[in-house]
């Protein structure tokens, strides 16, 4: 019952004022963990209040909120417990580098000269390229990893994208991670000599270079999310890429209009061209009709999550994904979590999204996309910058669930005893 009041009275809040297409979180905002909203509605009803959004789970939201919102927030109902400021204040080094305790990240430069040494030491496995520039000029850099990687064979192809989100840095480590072990496991570990024999892995390992770097670019951490481009008639910097995917673009109240706030989506779908180009190079794997990419997961920090589509609407089912595709979703979603620990759920049931990368894959091209929110569960663990020190055991935690998407990748409906046409 106090669930549905807290839903209706924030409902009612939500339409007399309409904040979140209006006005920024204006600093200074303070971070604030928000317990108990544990249904969808009253969660969107929060991220409406246009406060941003910094993580969650079933049963809690961690926002940032300025003291009018918070103010709201508790007029609606809400308990709102203080949390510690949402970016540390470690030592810096230098601009532009990680600070100290945050020494293994890798900078869009330090990843650059690993990943052209990795393909250097497995010329026949790893093939670093890239798919365009970003706005400021960063080529957007694209691995291969296979066991012939100059051919293209006729093998089912996956794909793992990091870094939409620049301070989400941990999912950096997470893709690197991925080309490290398949790399260094081809000829080696005979699970994944197998893989790579039948499969072709695909790695965006840092989609959005531009904000990343902006985010180090003081030494500290700026707590930046979009990219860099610049807003049309606006003195506002950057889109969110994660709003700003053509399916259902600016649909359902799952992105901002706004240019100051952080989940703005662009003027129109694919504004960014870090967006416009992944996509074009997504388009270009259809090949004889048929797109060859035909799993995916997207990593973002931090909730420890396993997310599946659709993101814009709150219905299990939608346009193009029936009960089936529906179960096949969850069935490999929870399996996934089973292997990290992660809680598995549809994306909109934590909150609605529109213009997303997830939704965008499965609507376009029916590839089996997965958004998984890494390590940790709250801001009191580090949010988006936890220590260096645990990058290894959390990549490596997410071995299990890598696997198992590459394994089902020929036909994941074969998770739910479903046929798949041949290819
Ligand atoms: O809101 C987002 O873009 C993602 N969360 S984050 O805190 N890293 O910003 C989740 C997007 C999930 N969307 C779909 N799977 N549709
Ligand atoms: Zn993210």
């Amino acid at each position: 019952m106090r669930r549905v009041v807290m839903g209706a009275v924030l409902g009612i809040l939500a339409l007399v004022v309409p904040i979140s297409a209006a006005a920024a979180p204006a600093p200074p905002s303070s971070a604030y963990r928000v317990p108990g909203v544990d249904n969808a509605t009253t969660r969107t009803a929060v991220a409406n209040q246009g406060v941003e959004i910094l993580g969650g789970g079933r049963d809690y939201l961690e926002v940032l909120a300025t003291p009018v919102q918070a103010e709201r927030l508790r007029a609606g109902g809400l308990r709102l417990v203080s949390l510690p400021a949402a970016a540390p204040l470690p030592l810096p080094v230098a601009p532009g580098q990680f600070p100290i305790g945050y020494q293994g990240y890798h900078t869009y430069r330090q990843l650059t000269t690993e990943l052209d040494s990795l393909a250097a030491s497995h010329p026949n496995q790893v093939a670093v390229s890239s798919y365009g520039k970003s706005a400021q000029g960063h080529p957007l850099l694209l691995v291969k990893i296979s066991d012939d990687v100059r051919t293209d064979k006729h093998e089912p192809e996956v794909l793992f994208s990091c870094a939409q989100h620049a301070r989400e840095h941990i999912t950096v480590e997470m893709c690197l991670h991925i080309v490290r072990r398949l790399a260094q496991g081809y000829g080696t570990d005979p699970a994944i000599t197998r893989l790579l024999k039948s499969r072709e892995v695909w790695v965006v390992p840092m989609a959005n270079p531009d904000g990343a770097e902006y985010d180090i670019s003081t030494g500290l951490f700026s707590m930046w999310r979009k990219n860099r481009q610049p807003t049309p008639e606006n003195s506002e910097i950057g889109t969110d890429l994660n709003r700003n995917w053509g399916d259902e673009w600016a649909c359902c109240d799952g992105s901002s209009a706004n240019p100051a706030n952080d989940t703005y989506r662009g003027p129109a779908p694919f504004s960014a061209p870090e967006t416009a180009q992944l996509r074009d190079w997504v388009n270009s794997r259809v090949i004889g009709g048929v797109q060859q990419i035909t799993a995916h997961i997207d990593f973002h920090s931090f909730s420890e999550l396993v997310l599946w589509p659709y993101g814009f609407t709150t219905s299990d089912t939608g346009p193009g994904l029936n009960k089936s595709d529906a179960d096949t979703f969850r069935k490999l979603g929870e399996q996934m979590a089973a292997t990290n620990g992660y809680t598995p759920e549809q994306s909109s049931h934590l909150y609605i999204n529109d213009g997303s990368i997830a939704d965008w894959m499965w609507a376009q091209h029916h590839v089996w996309s997965y958004t998984l929110e890494m390590y940790p569960t709250s801001l009191t663990q580090g949010g988006f910058y936890p220590p260096a020190s645990v990058i290894d055991r959390e990549t490596t935690r997410n071995d299990a669930a890598v696997d198992l998407l590459l394994n089902y990748a020929d036909c994941v409906p074969r998770i739910i005893g479903a046929h798949c046409a041949a290819r």
